[in-house]
Formats: C-alpha cells, structure tokens, sequence
C-alpha cells in the first residue's frame, strides 16, 4: 500500500516485537470494513444490533476495569521533565520504551495485526496531519473509521515524507496495573498498552490531536485546543465562527449542536456544528486565525443525551454508530441509557452483559445503573443533522470568538468579554470547574483546567500559555476577541439560575454582536459584562433583575478568586509568563479601586 521507507521499517519493527500471525493493512474500503464487522460479531467483540431501528450499529462491552481515560498512568516522555512540566507525569524516554517494548513483546502472537494509516483533518488539507497506527483490536479499527478519514488515500497524500504519528497499540492482558498510555512529542510517537477503552486506544484523538498536536503546534507555530467549533448564522445568511473550551462534564458537545429557541428560529437564526471536541487553528494566509476539527466523528456520552438535551447528537447515533457500555434492550435488541427517555427496557442487560433490574435503581448508586455513567457512542459527524456544509473544508473556518467556561455556582457571571488577548489567556490559564454530585468526591471543589488542556497539553503548560501569548502577539487587530461563560450559577437553594441548552443562543448572539461592535457592554474589574437589557428574554421565564443577579461581579468572592490563582501560578515557577503575572496584579488592583 505504500513504499515510504520510513513505514516499512517501523513495520518490520512492530512485527518482531509484537510477533502477530497476520498482517492486515486497512485500505479504508467498505467490503474491507463490512469484513471486520463480520469478524467481531463472530468472536463476541461486538454484537449487532437491531438492523431495522439501528441499522450498521454495534453494541461493544470493554473490561469492567478499563471504563475510562487514567491520568495517573498517562505520561508525556520528554528528554527532560521540564519540557513536560508541572502538571504532567513524565518518564524519562529511554526507560519508558524499554519498560512499553518488555510489556507489548510478543503480545500479538495467535493474533493479526491491523495496520490503520489515517489522517486528522481532511485527507490532504494544509492543516491535516498524519498518523498510523498499530492495534490488535477490531474494534479499534472500526471506531478509528468512524473518528478519522482513513486508508489508502491517507498514503497517497503522505508519499515519502516522515511527517507522520507512529501509534502503537496493544492490548496485552487489559492488566491496570500494566496499563500506560506514552507520549513521545519528540519522536511524534504513541504507545497504548493494557486497554481498549477509547479515550486510551483511538490513538487519533487526545494522544495524537491534543497531546502530541499541541506540541507540534507549539514548534510549528499553530493551535491544537480542546475546542468545539460551531458556526452561527444570523437571518441575512451569514455565519460566524466560534471555538469554545470548557472542562469535561459542561456540555461541550450540547453546545456544539444548540438548536436554538423557537423565537430565533422563525427569525431565521441556525447553528451549524463543525467540531464537538478538538480544534486544530493555524494563521491564514489573510492574517485571521482559521480552525478545522481534525476528527471525522463523535466519541460522545452518553448518559444524559436525549430528544431535549441534545436531538442533533441523538439522531447522529441513529445509523452506523458504534456503542460502548450502554445496555442491551434485550426485547427490540436496540440500546438504552440513563437519561435517554422515561422508560427504561423491562429485559435489559446492563453494561458489563449482567440481567438489569429497573426496580433496583438507585440514583444514588452508580453500580445499579443500566449503562455506565462513561458509556459512549461512536458516530459519523455526516449523520449529525447540523453538521455544517464547511466540515469538509480544508482550509478551515475563521474563528471571530474563543469561549472559555466552567462550572461555577457563585463566581463567574453569565458572560464577560475579556479586555484584550492577553487578558483572555489570563482567563483561559485560570479556567476552573466545580465538581458535581455526579462525580466520586466532595462537592464545590474548584479545580484548575487551564484551557480544558490539563490532561491532554503534552509540553510544559508555562510554555503553553506564552504559546498562546505569542499566537496574540502574530494575530495582532485579527485576533478573535476571548469570552468567557457560565451555564452554572445557582439560587441559595443550589438550583439553575440560567436554563442553559438551547437558550444559550442568546448569550451567543451577545458574543457576536460585541465582535461585530454592535453590542454595548459594562466594564467590571475582570472585564466586560453586557448590560442585562442586551441579552434577549424573549420567551423565556426570567425576569430582568434574575438576569443582573447572574451578570453581577462580586467583588468579595473576586478577590478569593484572584487569591487562588495566585495559588495555583505558583507551580509553574518562573515558566509562568510575566505577561500573565502582570494581569493578576491587574486584576488585584482593579478589585481594590
Ligand atoms: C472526552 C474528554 O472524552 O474530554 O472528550 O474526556
Ligand atoms: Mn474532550
């Protein structure tokens, strides 16, 4: 399928290590693919659901002990532990390819070993680039052909260059305490090893599009965020494009597919998805700053995704989706979730295959729901219904606004508009989220994630932040003005002020209105804040002064916010740009008039 040198020989490599009985390169087309499918049906690793109501859908259990993405055993492995920095686990690289290499030999042997040559981005943009990765799973095969354009093509645009992502991974036992998911940004490497849950083993996506992107990015000169990218269209026809950043569990993915509320809809006003999860963001030739999501699907949640939540992500999982740890409707052979509708199946098998009993639920009690909380849905971005007609374009979109978010019950208003870039990656390096009584742990606590990047930035954050100081300093009067929201404020009695969802529109259209110039807005010592009369209530039950409550800066909780910066600054020592320093002294002092 290819002469380039340089793959031919990581292959060989890869087959002595790994010693497979069978060598299969994913060409990319469908009687390939259909094959596969076949394949995993047979041995169990995959069950065909029902062909009429789900058609070319697959239902996939992982092992009960690997559910997830695992920090702790993620590492980023840097000749030096500065170049990873303080918020990454690091292994000197020598030692770290012995102890993968002594884990993964031999460990194909009774297996084949499937060869994915893929591209993020689209085959052949200026902004694409290209991986190959290495796995013993079927699984991972088809999930990567749902999340990235893969095949032949992707060689035929790589010819003999060495500008590629070698991905390593295998399953070996699914042993936890074996399990390492490596970065080598230096060597443009990956290695996985012990799992088969997504988020560890589609190599594509936060190992290579976030972890080793974003250090390409940095010596390269460009962007790799952990954004969604959506596009706006107002009634004259004209869509604007913003790229949000939030941490996980704030609704990145319903905000990326908002349908909009009814009244702006008649008017004419639509929202067009590009990306759910990751945008990739290089100058263009104009000086504006162009995106493009590097994936080609969505590894979406979910628990909780439903007609109201999210009806574009429900009906993108409708054909050719591949479902992880949800239950098996034992009656229609279809899927079920918790949060997908008020009727649970009678005869269900819960995640892990075991009989589910409904009558036993407890919310309380994670180990009696049906799906797992972190079960997901592999589904083609082509099947999303506001999938937007720029998806495939390779050159990009450009980017009028960057969003940054959290959950926070009492500080961060509604919305604020940043007062320059450089404030902005204030803002977006002091990001932070309050965990939930959904999540393990103790409630209310603030955690830092700067940009959303905290585990996915392969390279010291320090350096990160100046990156993005930088990308300012090139943009110059082009850059995209930097926002800041909050779905998340409460009542004293902890409910939603905001209705969140849909509504959301109405914050966003105050975003674009302040690019275009045509929105007031109030300054506050963090930045600017609309005046309550400029976002839209139109059909909604709130009143104007509900509003001002969640638009209102306090000063009090402001300066134990600017004290906790403080705080978590301190670890990037003297990596921390001064520029960033200086704009925490501005913010105290703004406090303090
Ligand atoms: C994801 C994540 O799966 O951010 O997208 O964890
Ligand atoms: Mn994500």
């Amino acid at each position: 399928m290819t002469s380039n040198k340089q793959v031919l020989t990581w292959v060989e490599d890869m087959k002595s290590l790994l010693k497979p009985d069978k060598v299969m390169w994913i060409d990319g087309s469908e009687e390939q693919l259909e094959g596969l499918r076949a394949e995993a049906v047979r041995t169990g690793e995959m069950m065909k659901l029902n062909e009429e109501l789900l058609p070319g859908c697959y239902l996939h259990r992982t092992n009960p002990n690997d559910v997830a993405r695992v920090e702790d055993r993620t590492f980023i492995c840097t000749r030096t532990q500065e170049e990873a920095g303080p918020t990454n686990n690091w292994c000197d690289p020598k030692e770290m390819y012995k102890r993968l290499y002594d884990i993964a030999r031999g460990s194909y042997q009774g297996k084949t070993m499937y060869i994915i040559p893929f591209s993020m981005g689209p085959i052949g943009s200026p902004l694409a680039k290209i991986g190959i990765e290495i796995t013993d799973s079927i699984y991972v095969v088809l999930n990567m052909a749902i999340m990235t354009r893969i095949g032949a093509r992707v060689f035929d645009v790589l010819g003999d260059s060495n500008d590629w992502v070698r991905c390593l991974h295998s399953r070996c036992d699914i042993d936890p305490e074996k399990r390492y998911i490596c970065q080598f940004p230096e060597d443009n490497t990956i290695i996985s090893v012990n799992s088969g849950y997504g988020g560890n083993v589609l190599l594509g996506k936060k190992c290579f599009a976030l972890r080793i992107a974003s250090y390409q990015g940095w010596k390269e000169g460009w962007m790799a965020e952990h954004m969604l990218i959506l596009g706006l269209e107002n009634p004259k026809g004209e869509v604007k494009y913003i790229a949000a950043a939030f941490p996980s569990a704030c609704g990145k993915t319903n905000l990326a597919m908002l349908i909009p509320p009814k009244y702006l809809r008649d008017k004419g006003y639509k929202v067009w998805t590009v990306g759910d999860d990751i945008a990739w963001m290089r100058i263009g030739a104009d000086g504006r700053l162009y995106a493009i999501n590097p994936e080609n699907g969505f590894f979406g949640v979910a628990p909780g995704t439903n007609e109201n939540s999210n009806y574009n992500a429900l009906q993108s999982t409708k054909k050719n989706t591949i479902f992880t740890n949800v239950a098996l409707n034992l009656d229609n052979n279809t899927v079920w979730w918790e949060g997908l509708d008020k009727n649970p199946p009678v005869h269900a098998l819960d995640w892990k295959g075991n009989p589910w009993d409904p009558s036993k639920f407890v919310k309380s009690d994670k180990s009696t729901y049906a799906a797992h909380p972190n079960s997901r849905f592999t589904a083609p971005a082509i099947n999303c219904p506001c999938i937007s007609s720029e998806f495939e374009k390779g050159e990009g979109i450009p980017i009028s606004a960057i969003i940054f978010g959290g959950r926070r019950a009492k500080c961060a208003p509604l919305v604020y508009q940043s007062k320059s870039w450089e404030n902005g990656v204030f803002i977006g390096s002091a990001m932070a989220s309050e965990t939930t009584a959904a999540a393990a742990g103790a409630v209310g606590v603030v955690r830092r994630d700067p940009m959303a990047m905290l585990p996915f930035c392969g390279y010291n954050m320090g350096d990160y932040f100046q990156h993005w100081l930088d990308m300012g300093k090139k943009l110059g009067k082009n850059a995209p003005k930097i926002f800041n929201v909050n779905w998340f404020r409460t009542d004293d009695e902890g409910n939603f002020i905001w209705p969140g969802f849909g509504d959301n529109m109405r914050v966003l259209n105050w975003i674009i209105d302040r690019c275009e110039g045509t929105a007031d807005a109030v300054e506050t010592p963090i930045g600017y804040v609309p005046k309550a009369e400029d976002i839209d209530l139109t059909d909604l039950d709130m009143d104007i002064d509900t509003l001002r409550s969640i638009l209102k800066v306090d000063r009090a909780t402001w300066e134990k916010e600017a004290a906790e910066i403080e705080e978590h600054y301190k670890k990037f020592g003297n990596k921390l740009p001064k520029e960033l320093r200086n704009q925490l002294e501005m913010l105290k002092a703004n406090l303090a008039k």
